[in-house]
């Protein structure tokens, strides 16, 4: 039996490079080896203030977008998180399960209620839970994702050992996958702050822009006011993140990328990067993202289907749980 992955991305917009290079490109390395399960989170999107018309534009555009950046609709179960009432139930359960004070030290929890102060809603607060409802529900063994959400696994994994701690052996406790590079490129206007796809257009490469539109980005790219290429985040993080994009884009190491631009200027470095990630990025993930968009009874079909999959994988998860904690369970479904 192969083991499980559980991933997601909030269809919050359209994705950007580093949710590419942190995230979907290991999960399309790590797709044959897994029984994957691959999430379009939009009861997360909803954390903040979403037009409804728009969240839902952008959950369609998110699961064409997965397809077309490589994953497998019939390998993987590439679905709509709200297709399947297994991840609510689970998380007000588990909610039982949370301590208020872990839950109040996590760092997006803050950085977004700073960031949207008008509306701090007690589902940002408990967005984690969620989270790990999600990963728990289907016995996942692995969940690779950015840097950024490190301290959710952290506690996903604390609320499953506690879980079983009290009722037996019920969750498998996930293991996060991290890379060693791509796990937290930064934006390149301002390269002391993480890209995000939320963030003004100008801060990142959506992976919808125009190949002009992203070299014109590049060229832009905040740097520093020495002449040398050298990888050292802490004193020059516009021309490390730069190194770091261009050797996770060819999946060759920071001290190969670094050594092909010894002797180099900026420029040249700012548009072989431009280039790099428009050739291995942008162009194969736009050729297919366009063609899967028209075929709307296609993902249709794909959500349907996988919808199902997901129920019939979790559904029994879901049942012992409520065995465990003492629900009435068998007698009505
Ligand atoms: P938002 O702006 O809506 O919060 P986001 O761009 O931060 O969005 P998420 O949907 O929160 O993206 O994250 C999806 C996945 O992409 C996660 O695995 C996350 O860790 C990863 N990720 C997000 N931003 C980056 C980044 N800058 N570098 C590497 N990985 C990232
Ligand atoms: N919180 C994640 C998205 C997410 C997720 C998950 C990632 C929701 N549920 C389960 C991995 C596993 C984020 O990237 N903001």
């Amino acid at each position: 039996m192969k083991k499980i992955i559980f991933s997601g991305m909030q269809p919050t917009s359209v994705p950007q490079i580093g949710n590419y290079l942190g995230a979907i490109k290991n999960w399309n390395a790590l797709q044959s080896q897994y029984n994957s399960l691959y999430c379009v989170v939009d009861l997360h999107a909803i954390t903040i203030r979403q037009d409804p018309n728009e969240l839902r534009q952008n959950s369609l555009n998110l699961l064409a977008l997965y397809i077309a950046a490589g994953l497998d609709p019939d390998e993987n179960i590439i679905y709509i998180q709200s297709h399947y009432n297994g991840h609510t139930e689970l998380s007000w359960i588990l909610s039982c399960f949370a301590y208020m004070g872990e839950l109040g030290r996590m760092t997006q929890y803050k950085d977004k209620s700073s960031k949207h102060n008008e509306n701090v809603n007690a589902g940002l607060f408990n967005y984690p839970v969620l989270m790990a409802a999600d990963i728990l529900l289907f016995g996942a063994h692995l969940v690779p994702v950015g840097d950024d959400q490190k301290q959710h696994l952290e506690l996903a994994r604390d609320i499953a050992i506690r879980f079983n701690n009290v009722y037996g052996d019920i969750f498998t406790v996930p293991e996060a996958y991290i890379p060693k590079s791509g796990a937290r490129i930064m934006s390149l206007a301002n390269p002391e702050k993480k890209m995000s796809k939320s963030d003004e257009a100008a801060n990142q490469i959506s992976l919808l822009d125009a190949p002009e539109a992203v070299m014109k980005k590049f060229k832009r790219a905040v740097t520093d006011s020495e002449t040398e290429i050298r990888y050292d985040p802490e004193s020059k993080p516009g021309i490390s993140n730069l190194l770091e994009i261009y050797a996770t884009t060819l999946g060759i190491s920071i001290d190969k990328a670094t050594a092909e631009f010894a002797g180099s200027g900026y420029g040249h470095l700012k548009t072989t990067v431009g280039q790099a990630v428009v050739d291995e990025i942008i162009n194969p993930i736009q050729s297919k993202y366009s063609d899967l968009t028209k075929n709307k009874d296609y993902l249709h079909q794909i959500m349907q289907k996988n919808a199902a999959k997901a129920k019939e994988l979790g559904d029994p998860i879901l049942r012992k749980v409520k065995e465990a904690v003492g629900f009435i369970v068998g007698c009505v479904d």
